[in-house]
């Protein structure tokens, strides 16, 4: 069974060109670094060309062929993401760059029309920068109070008080996967819990919608971020969910060109959902790119995804297990049910960066440092970690390379 998965993951690398390369030192590529950014199938690479090829025109505008199957290509995209993670309908989908992007147009708009001196922005000790400096900037400048939910010592929500934090919140924010971590936050319960008290809630998807099925209307989500970059999409592209009552209610963020409906010298009037949001012309490539990768992972299946990295990252946490008497710490949820496809470590006093600098001489490809998540390390005591993270293209030989380097760092620093 085991192998028909494994196997199965070794015919997906192959749709992935990058993969199949050697290092200049000649080592086999082991990528575990998706977290930070995924590779791309040959579909989305030749969806790229394929529009700049045969269809690009500027969008919105043009009444010729091009221009129509530009807009086409465009709009089809936002169906496919807006299907992708269940919305309501495609109007509720607005691009950003990324996710990074979509919380601060959230902060900007929802945020700075929305919250008073007094109300309070909830989120947790888990956050990325990206879903953290935005709420600081949003209190700082409404008089708002930055209130976290606390993590134990291995990164677990601590939820006892949850009733006392979330007194007086306006908006909680959190990451549904910690990209430093791997820990998956209970999304629905901690939704609930913040409808209760007239709360709305943003879940920064980042590390979850490339892995695992997202149901936006199931889970009640008010706004859901996510990075096309890491979904097999290219860069440059990302998205913003919005319930349409919400989105509605919002003020333009950026303003110009595509997100009006009337300019006069005096007074302007703003366009429909979703392009109210969209000032400019639009990154019109990467979004088609997007939804090609939409597409390619909905034939390979999300539930198969999220499997296969249960799977695997089972398989790693064991063959790493008999490198803890050497000194290997692995951090992250020791329930194996609360953790998603990232296992960041430390191996003895091997400092990070060194540890992923040995790892890349066997051709393992793995991130060390903060992972834009300093308060967590401050709070943790760890200067760095090193990260592998897992996606559908990954193996049993690329985790089998990670601890022949593992062993190699040990051997190196004789420990
Ligand atoms: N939120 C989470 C949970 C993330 O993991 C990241 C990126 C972001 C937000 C920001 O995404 P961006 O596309 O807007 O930059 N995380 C990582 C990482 O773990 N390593 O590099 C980027």
């Amino acid at each position: 069974m085991i192998a028909t998965r494994d196997t199965r993951a070794a015919t997906i690398a192959a749709d992935f060109p990058i993969l199949a390369q050697t290092t200049s030192r000649g080592k086999r590529l082991a990528f575990l670094d998706s977290a930070a950014s995924s590779q791309k199938p040959q579909a989305v690479i030749d969806a790229l060309v394929h529009y700049y090829t045969h269809d690009n025109a500027n969008i919105h505008r043009g009444v010729y062929e091009l221009a129509t199957r530009a807009t086409d290509a465009f709009e089809g995209a936002r169906a496919k993401v807006a299907r992708f993670i269940n919305a309501a309908e495609p109007a509720e989908i607005v691009w950003t760059r990324n996710s990074t992007e979509a919380i601060n147009l959230v902060s900007f708009t929802w945020g700075v029309t929305n919250l008073k001196p007094g109300d309070v922005i909830l989120t947790t000790e888990l956050e990325h920068h990206s879903n953290l400096v935005p709420w600081q900037l949003l209190a700082a400048k409404t008089g708002a109070e930055l209130r976290y939910i606390t993590v134990d010592a291995h990164g677990v929500h601590e939820l006892g008080d949850l009733d006392e934090k979330l007194r007086g919140v306006k908006l909680l924010a959190f990451t549904d996967v910690s990209n430093t971590l791997g820990t998956i936050a209970p999304v629905k319960m901690l939704v609930d819990a913040a409808h209760a008290v007239g709360a709305v809630v943003l879940v920064d998807g980042s590390q979850s919608v490339p892995h695992m099925k997202v149901d936006v209307r199931a889970l009640d989500i008010d706004f859901f971020v996510a990075s096309g970059h890491k979904m097999c999409g290219p860069t440059g592209i990302g998205f913003l969910y919005g319930k349409r009552s919400l989105l509605e209610a919002m003020p333009p963020f950026l303003t110009g060109g595509d997100m009006i409906r009337e300019v006069g010298y005096e007074k302007t009037s703003f366009n429909e959902l979703p392009w109210k949001f969209e000032a400019g012309t639009s990154n019109i490539a990467d979004a088609v790119g997007l939804g090609a990768a939409v597409d390619y992972l909905e034939a390979v299946g999300m539930d198969w995804i999220a499997e296969h990295e249960r799977s695997l990252t089972a398989y790693a946490l064991d063959s790493m297990e008999p490198l803890v008497a050497r000194g290997l710490a692995i951090y992250g949820p020791k329930d194996r049910a609360k953790r998603s496809g990232v296992i960041s470590f430390n191996f003895a006093d091997i400092h990070a960066h060194d540890m992923a600098s040995i790892l890349d001489t066997e051709g393992v490809c793995v991130r060390a440092g903060h992972h834009c998540t300093m308060p967590l390390m401050d709070k943790m005591g760890w200067p760095a970690t090193a990260r592998a993270s897992f996606y559908l293209y990954n193996t049993e030989q690329d985790v089998d390379q990670l601890i022949f380097g593992l062993e190699k760092a040990a051997t190196v620093f004789k420990l």
